[in-house]
Protein backbone atom coordinates (compact mmCIF):
# COMPACT_ATOMS: atom_id res chain seq x y z
CA UNK A 1 0.00 0.00 0.00
CA UNK A 2 1.53 3.35 -1.16
CA UNK A 3 1.83 6.07 1.44
CA UNK A 4 -0.31 9.52 0.07
CA UNK A 5 0.26 12.72 1.40
CA UNK A 6 -1.90 15.70 0.96
CA UNK A 7 0.03 17.13 -1.23
CA UNK A 8 3.59 16.62 -2.89
CA UNK A 9 5.40 19.00 -4.83
CA UNK A 10 5.41 19.42 -8.65
CA UNK A 11 9.68 19.51 -9.63
CA UNK A 12 11.15 19.72 -13.15
CA UNK A 13 13.03 16.92 -14.24
CA UNK A 14 16.40 16.64 -12.20
CA UNK A 15 18.26 17.42 -15.69
CA UNK A 16 16.08 20.25 -16.91
CA UNK A 17 16.78 22.11 -13.38
CA UNK A 18 20.47 21.21 -13.47
CA UNK A 19 20.54 23.16 -17.01
CA UNK A 20 18.65 25.83 -15.30
CA UNK A 21 21.51 26.35 -12.74
CA UNK A 22 24.57 26.04 -14.55
CA UNK A 23 25.55 29.11 -15.20
CA UNK A 24 25.21 30.03 -11.59
CA UNK A 25 28.45 28.40 -11.56
CA UNK A 26 29.57 30.16 -13.99
CA UNK A 27 28.25 33.75 -12.47
CA UNK A 28 28.51 32.92 -8.95
CA UNK A 29 26.05 35.51 -8.44
CA UNK A 30 23.38 33.79 -6.42
CA UNK A 31 20.74 36.27 -4.97
CA UNK A 32 20.86 40.19 -4.66
CA UNK A 33 18.02 40.26 -7.41
CA UNK A 34 20.08 38.67 -9.96
CA UNK A 35 19.26 37.59 -13.56
CA UNK A 36 17.33 34.74 -12.74
CA UNK A 37 14.99 36.48 -10.08
CA UNK A 38 14.64 38.89 -12.87
CA UNK A 39 13.68 36.97 -15.41
CA UNK A 40 10.71 35.00 -13.30
CA UNK A 41 9.59 38.29 -12.58
CA UNK A 42 8.89 39.46 -15.69
CA UNK A 43 7.55 36.17 -16.55
CA UNK A 44 5.17 36.60 -13.77
CA UNK A 45 4.17 40.08 -14.86
CA UNK A 46 3.17 38.29 -18.33
CA UNK A 47 1.65 35.06 -16.82
CA UNK A 48 -0.45 36.94 -14.36
CA UNK A 49 -1.05 40.07 -16.20
CA UNK A 50 -0.48 42.54 -13.83
CA UNK A 51 2.12 45.62 -13.82
CA UNK A 52 3.89 44.85 -11.40
CA UNK A 53 5.16 41.55 -9.30
CA UNK A 54 7.98 41.79 -6.21
CA UNK A 55 9.71 38.54 -5.80
CA UNK A 56 10.11 37.69 -1.86
CA UNK A 57 12.16 34.54 -0.52
CA UNK A 58 8.45 33.30 1.08
CA UNK A 59 4.82 33.95 0.77
CA UNK A 60 4.61 35.18 4.46
CA UNK A 61 7.38 38.18 3.98
CA UNK A 62 5.82 38.91 0.84
CA UNK A 63 2.65 39.06 2.76
CA UNK A 64 4.09 41.71 5.87
CA UNK A 65 5.56 43.91 3.58
CA UNK A 66 2.28 44.27 0.89
CA UNK A 67 0.60 45.16 4.46
CA UNK A 68 3.78 47.36 5.18
CA UNK A 69 3.62 49.16 1.99
CA UNK A 70 0.42 50.30 2.70
CA UNK A 71 1.30 52.67 5.00
CA UNK A 72 -1.29 52.31 7.69
CA UNK A 73 -1.36 53.97 10.60
CA UNK A 74 -0.16 52.39 13.97
CA UNK A 75 -2.79 50.33 16.01
CA UNK A 76 -4.88 50.30 12.87
CA UNK A 77 -7.79 47.75 12.56
CA UNK A 78 -8.01 45.28 9.50
CA UNK A 79 -10.69 43.24 8.79
CA UNK A 80 -9.76 40.05 8.37
CA UNK A 81 -11.06 36.33 8.50
CA UNK A 82 -9.45 33.68 10.74
CA UNK A 83 -10.18 30.97 8.94
CA UNK A 84 -6.70 30.90 6.97
CA UNK A 85 -3.39 29.83 7.75
CA UNK A 86 -1.38 31.47 10.39
CA UNK A 87 0.57 33.94 8.43
CA UNK A 88 -2.72 35.78 7.41
CA UNK A 89 -3.23 36.87 10.94
CA UNK A 90 0.15 37.00 12.19
CA UNK A 91 1.36 39.26 8.80
CA UNK A 92 -1.28 41.58 10.38
CA UNK A 93 0.25 41.21 14.31
CA UNK A 94 3.55 41.85 13.03
CA UNK A 95 2.77 44.91 11.40
CA UNK A 96 1.98 46.36 14.52
CA UNK A 97 -2.30 46.46 13.57
CA UNK A 98 -5.39 44.95 15.10
CA UNK A 99 -7.16 42.10 13.68
CA UNK A 100 -11.00 42.16 13.72
CA UNK A 101 -12.19 38.87 12.52
CA UNK A 102 -15.11 38.71 9.88
CA UNK A 103 -17.12 35.55 9.48
CA UNK A 104 -15.96 33.36 6.76
CA UNK A 105 -19.75 32.40 4.38
CA UNK A 106 -21.09 28.89 4.72
CA UNK A 107 -20.60 28.23 1.01
CA UNK A 108 -17.23 28.85 -0.21
CA UNK A 109 -15.46 29.66 2.83
CA UNK A 110 -14.01 33.18 2.09
CA UNK A 111 -14.77 36.62 3.78
CA UNK A 112 -18.63 37.32 4.40
CA UNK A 113 -19.14 40.41 2.69
CA UNK A 114 -22.76 41.08 4.49
CA UNK A 115 -20.56 41.48 7.99
CA UNK A 116 -17.52 43.51 6.86
CA UNK A 117 -19.62 46.77 7.77
CA UNK A 118 -20.74 46.45 10.49
CA UNK A 119 -17.30 45.75 11.48
CA UNK A 120 -16.13 48.86 10.54
CA UNK A 121 -15.08 51.55 12.99
CA UNK A 122 -13.25 55.11 12.63
CA UNK A 123 -10.21 52.97 13.12
CA UNK A 124 -10.76 50.55 10.29
CA UNK A 125 -7.54 51.23 7.83
CA UNK A 126 -7.49 47.73 5.45
CA UNK A 127 -9.24 44.54 5.02
CA UNK A 128 -7.01 41.75 4.35
CA UNK A 129 -9.31 39.04 2.50
CA UNK A 130 -8.16 34.80 1.76
CA UNK A 131 -9.05 33.47 -1.52
CA UNK A 132 -8.93 30.47 0.65
CA UNK A 133 -8.70 27.13 -1.37
CA UNK A 134 -8.56 29.31 -4.48
CA UNK A 135 -12.05 29.95 -4.22
CA UNK A 136 -12.21 34.33 -4.75
CA UNK A 137 -13.72 36.59 -2.57
CA UNK A 138 -16.33 38.33 -3.46
CA UNK A 139 -14.30 41.11 -4.89
CA UNK A 140 -17.00 43.18 -6.32
CA UNK A 141 -18.38 43.73 -2.98
CA UNK A 142 -15.09 44.28 -1.09
CA UNK A 143 -14.07 46.98 -3.59
CA UNK A 144 -17.31 48.75 -3.51
CA UNK A 145 -17.19 48.81 0.33
CA UNK A 146 -13.37 50.18 0.57
CA UNK A 147 -13.71 52.89 -2.28
CA UNK A 148 -16.96 54.05 0.25
CA UNK A 149 -15.24 53.79 3.42
CA UNK A 150 -11.75 54.76 2.26
CA UNK A 151 -9.95 51.19 3.11
CA UNK A 152 -6.74 49.96 1.48
CA UNK A 153 -7.43 46.00 -0.08
CA UNK A 154 -5.19 43.67 0.48
CA UNK A 155 -5.47 40.27 -1.04
CA UNK A 156 -3.91 37.16 0.60
CA UNK A 157 -3.64 35.17 -2.48
CA UNK A 158 -1.24 32.68 -1.29
CA UNK A 159 -3.75 29.57 -2.79
CA UNK A 160 -4.96 31.54 -6.30
CA UNK A 161 -1.97 31.45 -7.99
CA UNK A 162 -3.54 30.96 -11.96
CA UNK A 163 -7.17 31.85 -11.24
CA UNK A 164 -9.09 33.91 -12.90
CA UNK A 165 -11.88 35.22 -11.96
CA UNK A 166 -14.14 37.12 -14.86
CA UNK A 167 -11.25 36.56 -17.48
CA UNK A 168 -8.98 38.77 -14.94
CA UNK A 169 -6.22 37.20 -13.32
CA UNK A 170 -6.84 37.34 -9.35
CA UNK A 171 -3.42 39.19 -9.08
CA UNK A 172 -5.43 42.33 -10.11
CA UNK A 173 -7.64 42.44 -6.98
CA UNK A 174 -7.36 45.30 -4.41
CA UNK A 175 -4.40 47.33 -3.98
CA UNK A 176 -2.00 44.14 -3.16
CA UNK A 177 -2.15 40.54 -4.03
CA UNK A 178 0.22 38.02 -1.88
CA UNK A 179 1.17 34.71 -3.69
CA UNK A 180 2.92 31.99 -1.81
CA UNK A 181 5.30 29.93 -3.63
CA UNK A 182 6.07 27.58 -1.18
CA UNK A 183 6.69 23.92 -1.76
CA UNK A 184 2.88 22.49 -1.39
CA UNK A 185 1.45 25.24 -3.73
CA UNK A 186 0.48 25.19 -7.18
CA UNK A 187 3.40 26.64 -8.48
CA UNK A 188 6.24 26.52 -6.50
CA UNK A 189 9.73 28.34 -5.93
CA UNK A 190 10.44 25.74 -3.17
CA UNK A 191 9.91 28.66 -0.50
CA UNK A 192 9.16 31.94 -2.64
CA UNK A 193 6.08 34.17 -2.99
CA UNK A 194 5.31 37.62 -4.77
CA UNK A 195 3.34 40.85 -4.45
CA UNK A 196 1.54 41.93 -7.40
CA UNK A 197 -0.30 45.50 -7.69
CA UNK A 198 -0.85 48.39 -10.36
CA UNK A 199 0.38 51.57 -8.36
CA UNK A 200 3.66 52.50 -9.75
CA UNK A 201 4.78 54.38 -6.61
CA UNK A 202 5.25 50.95 -4.95
CA UNK A 203 7.49 49.02 -7.27
CA UNK A 204 10.97 51.03 -5.25
CA UNK A 205 9.31 50.97 -2.03
CA UNK A 206 9.06 46.88 -2.18
CA UNK A 207 12.30 46.46 -3.25
CA UNK A 208 13.76 48.33 -0.89
CA UNK A 209 12.02 46.73 1.51
CA UNK A 210 12.93 43.22 1.18
CA UNK A 211 16.65 44.84 0.87
CA UNK A 212 17.19 46.42 4.07
CA UNK A 213 15.58 49.51 2.83
CA UNK A 214 18.88 50.15 1.13
CA UNK A 215 17.53 52.35 -1.59
CA UNK A 216 20.68 53.36 -3.90
CA UNK A 217 24.21 52.93 -3.10
CA UNK A 218 24.30 54.71 -0.19
CA UNK A 219 21.53 55.71 1.56
CA UNK A 220 19.66 53.51 3.74
CA UNK A 221 15.78 54.96 3.62
CA UNK A 222 14.04 52.88 6.22
CA UNK A 223 14.51 50.27 8.68
CA UNK A 224 13.81 47.23 6.04
CA UNK A 225 14.13 43.63 6.23
CA UNK A 226 15.91 40.80 4.17
CA UNK A 227 13.30 38.54 2.11
CA UNK A 228 15.00 38.53 -1.29
CA UNK A 229 14.30 35.61 -3.55
CA UNK A 230 17.47 33.79 -4.26
CA UNK A 231 18.29 32.59 -7.84
CA UNK A 232 18.58 28.76 -7.01
CA UNK A 233 14.62 29.35 -5.89
CA UNK A 234 14.14 31.64 -9.28
CA UNK A 235 15.66 28.58 -10.96
CA UNK A 236 13.36 26.22 -9.78
CA UNK A 237 10.19 28.76 -10.47
CA UNK A 238 11.47 29.59 -14.06
CA UNK A 239 11.40 25.43 -14.66
CA UNK A 240 8.01 25.15 -12.95
CA UNK A 241 6.60 27.90 -14.64
CA UNK A 242 6.51 25.80 -18.22
CA UNK A 243 5.22 23.18 -16.69
CA UNK A 244 2.27 24.62 -14.97
CA UNK A 245 -0.06 24.17 -17.47
CA UNK A 246 0.60 20.36 -17.62
CA UNK A 247 0.47 20.25 -13.34
CA UNK A 248 -3.30 21.86 -13.38
CA UNK A 249 -4.35 19.78 -15.92
CA UNK A 250 -3.61 16.67 -13.97
CA UNK A 251 -5.03 18.55 -10.78
CA UNK A 252 -8.43 19.15 -12.69
CA UNK A 253 -8.64 15.60 -13.76
CA UNK A 254 -8.13 14.48 -10.00
CA UNK A 255 -10.69 17.20 -8.82
CA UNK A 256 -13.32 15.89 -11.22
CA UNK A 257 -12.51 12.46 -9.85
CA UNK A 258 -13.18 13.23 -6.41
CA UNK A 259 -16.06 14.82 -7.37
CA UNK A 260 -17.13 11.90 -9.68
CA UNK A 261 -17.54 10.27 -6.66
CA UNK A 262 -18.42 12.52 -4.13
CA UNK A 263 -20.45 15.12 -5.35
CA UNK A 264 -23.81 13.22 -4.86
CA UNK A 265 -23.14 12.42 -1.60
CA UNK A 266 -25.50 14.85 0.08
CA UNK A 267 -24.71 13.94 3.62
CA UNK A 268 -21.12 15.87 2.92
CA UNK A 269 -20.42 19.48 1.26
CA UNK A 270 -17.28 20.20 -0.87
CA UNK A 271 -16.77 23.54 -1.82
CA UNK A 272 -18.72 24.69 -4.89
CA UNK A 273 -17.53 25.14 -8.46
CA UNK A 274 -17.74 29.31 -8.36
CA UNK A 275 -19.62 31.03 -11.27
CA UNK A 276 -17.16 32.67 -13.81
CA UNK A 277 -14.15 31.34 -11.89
CA UNK A 278 -11.03 29.33 -14.56
CA UNK A 279 -9.66 27.23 -11.23
CA UNK A 280 -6.13 26.10 -10.60
CA UNK A 281 -7.80 23.00 -8.31
CA UNK A 282 -5.50 23.96 -5.44
CA UNK A 283 -7.81 22.34 -2.46
CA UNK A 284 -10.06 19.72 -1.86
CA UNK A 285 -11.79 20.13 1.18
CA UNK A 286 -14.64 18.52 1.98
CA UNK A 287 -16.89 19.28 5.30
CA UNK A 288 -17.92 16.34 7.15
CA UNK A 289 -21.22 16.68 9.44
CA UNK A 290 -21.07 14.14 12.38
CA UNK A 291 -24.46 15.04 12.59
CA UNK A 292 -25.88 13.97 8.61
CA UNK A 293 -22.25 11.61 7.79
CA UNK A 294 -22.44 9.41 11.17
CA UNK A 295 -18.57 9.99 11.45
CA UNK A 296 -16.61 12.87 12.17
CA UNK A 297 -14.14 14.86 10.34
CA UNK A 298 -11.15 13.38 13.18
CA UNK A 299 -12.71 9.93 12.42
CA UNK A 300 -12.56 10.04 8.76
CA UNK A 301 -8.92 11.38 9.03
CA UNK A 302 -8.13 8.89 11.38
CA UNK A 303 -9.33 5.76 9.03
CA UNK A 304 -7.56 7.61 6.20
CA UNK A 305 -4.04 7.69 8.07
CA UNK A 306 -4.54 4.09 8.93
CA UNK A 307 -5.19 3.66 5.40
CA UNK A 308 -1.85 5.26 4.81
CA UNK A 309 -3.75 8.72 3.56
CA UNK A 310 -2.51 11.76 5.16
CA UNK A 311 -6.06 14.63 5.14
CA UNK A 312 -4.93 17.32 6.87
CA UNK A 313 -7.17 19.99 8.85
CA UNK A 314 -6.60 22.78 6.64
CA UNK A 315 -8.06 25.27 8.88
CA UNK A 316 -7.93 24.09 11.94
CA UNK A 317 -7.62 25.95 14.71
CA UNK A 318 -8.89 29.10 13.42
CA UNK A 319 -6.65 31.74 13.70
CA UNK A 320 -8.57 33.48 16.39
CA UNK A 321 -8.20 30.86 18.84
CA UNK A 322 -4.36 30.82 18.87
CA UNK A 323 -2.94 30.27 21.81
CA UNK A 324 0.06 33.20 20.54
CA UNK A 325 -3.28 36.00 20.85
CA UNK A 326 -3.79 34.75 24.82
CA UNK A 327 -8.32 34.97 24.18
CA UNK A 328 -8.19 38.16 23.19
CA UNK A 329 -10.92 37.44 20.13
CA UNK A 330 -14.07 36.21 21.06
CA UNK A 331 -14.32 33.01 18.59
CA UNK A 332 -18.35 33.17 19.19
CA UNK A 333 -18.26 36.27 16.66
CA UNK A 334 -17.05 33.79 13.68
CA UNK A 335 -19.51 31.17 14.25
CA UNK A 336 -19.89 29.85 10.64
CA UNK A 337 -16.00 29.75 10.75
CA UNK A 338 -15.68 27.89 14.11
CA UNK A 339 -18.33 25.56 12.49
CA UNK A 340 -16.30 24.59 9.01
CA UNK A 341 -12.78 24.85 10.58
CA UNK A 342 -14.12 21.59 13.12
CA UNK A 343 -15.64 19.86 10.15
CA UNK A 344 -13.36 20.57 7.30
CA UNK A 345 -10.81 17.84 5.87
CA UNK A 346 -8.57 18.38 2.89
CA UNK A 347 -8.14 15.35 0.97
CA UNK A 348 -4.60 14.70 -0.96
CA UNK A 349 -4.17 16.69 -4.02
CA UNK A 350 -1.09 16.94 -6.39
CA UNK A 351 -0.37 16.82 -9.99
CA UNK A 352 1.08 13.36 -9.84
CA UNK A 353 -1.92 11.57 -7.55
CA UNK A 354 -3.31 9.14 -9.88
CA UNK A 355 -7.31 8.03 -10.39
CA UNK A 356 -6.59 4.90 -8.65
CA UNK A 357 -5.23 6.65 -5.40
CA UNK A 358 -8.41 8.93 -5.91
CA UNK A 359 -10.61 6.33 -6.02
CA UNK A 360 -9.17 4.42 -3.28
CA UNK A 361 -9.31 7.57 -1.00
CA UNK A 362 -12.87 7.65 -1.34
CA UNK A 363 -13.25 4.31 -0.89
CA UNK A 364 -12.01 4.82 2.35
CA UNK A 365 -13.97 8.12 3.10
CA UNK A 366 -17.26 6.42 2.30
CA UNK A 367 -16.71 3.10 4.53
CA UNK A 368 -16.82 5.60 6.95
CA UNK A 369 -20.55 7.15 6.35
CA UNK A 370 -23.19 5.52 8.36
N1 LIG B 1 -1.43 32.58 3.52
C1 LIG B 1 -2.05 31.40 3.37
C2 LIG B 1 -3.53 31.38 3.21
C3 LIG B 1 -1.31 30.21 3.36
O1 LIG B 1 -1.94 29.01 3.23
C4 LIG B 1 0.10 30.27 3.49
C5 LIG B 1 0.88 29.06 3.50
C6 LIG B 1 0.71 31.54 3.63
C7 LIG B 1 -0.11 32.67 3.65
C8 LIG B 1 2.18 31.72 3.80
O2 LIG B 1 2.92 31.37 2.64
P1 LIG B 1 4.43 30.78 2.80
O3 LIG B 1 5.20 31.76 3.68
O4 LIG B 1 4.35 29.40 3.38
O5 LIG B 1 4.94 30.81 1.38
C9 LIG B 1 1.96 24.24 4.69
C10 LIG B 1 2.90 25.21 4.03
O6 LIG B 1 4.16 25.27 4.68
C11 LIG B 1 2.36 26.60 3.89
O7 LIG B 1 3.07 27.19 2.81
C12 LIG B 1 0.88 26.60 3.53
N2 LIG B 1 0.31 27.93 3.53
C13 LIG B 1 0.11 25.75 4.51
C14 LIG B 1 -1.37 25.70 4.17
O8 LIG B 1 0.60 24.43 4.44
P2 LIG B 1 2.26 22.63 6.71
O9 LIG B 1 2.90 22.84 8.02
O10 LIG B 1 0.92 22.01 6.69
O11 LIG B 1 3.22 21.82 5.69
P3 LIG B 1 3.88 20.38 5.85
O12 LIG B 1 5.34 20.53 6.03
O13 LIG B 1 3.13 19.58 6.84
O14 LIG B 1 3.63 19.76 4.39
C15 LIG B 1 2.39 19.29 3.95
C16 LIG B 1 2.63 18.18 2.94
O15 LIG B 1 3.26 18.71 1.79
C17 LIG B 1 3.55 17.08 3.42
O16 LIG B 1 2.78 16.10 4.05
C18 LIG B 1 4.19 16.58 2.16
C19 LIG B 1 4.17 17.76 1.23
N3 LIG B 1 5.46 18.41 1.07
C20 LIG B 1 5.92 19.24 2.07
C21 LIG B 1 7.12 19.86 1.95
C22 LIG B 1 7.64 20.77 3.04
C23 LIG B 1 6.21 18.21 -0.07
O17 LIG B 1 5.80 17.43 -0.96
N4 LIG B 1 7.40 18.83 -0.20
C24 LIG B 1 7.91 19.66 0.76
O18 LIG B 1 9.01 20.22 0.58
O19 LIG B 1 2.23 24.09 6.05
Amino acid sequence: MNTILVTRSSMPDYEEYCEEIKDLWESHWLTNMGVKHQQLQTELEKLLDVPHVTLYTNGHLALENAIAAMNLPNGGEIITTPFTFASTTHAIVRNGLKPVFCDINAEDFTMDVTKIESLITDKTCAIVSVHVYGNICNVEEIDRIAKKYGLKVIYDAAHAFGVTYKGKSSASFGDASMFSFHATKVFNTIEGGAVCFSDDSLVQLLNDMKNFGIHGREEVAFIGGNAKMNEFQAAMGICNLRHLDEAISKRKLAVERYRSHLENVEEIQLSPIQKNVESNYAYFPVVFDEKKFGASRNEVMDELAENGIGARKYFYPLTNTFAAFHGQYDVSKTPVALYISKRVLTLPLYEDLTLDDVDRICQVIMKCKK
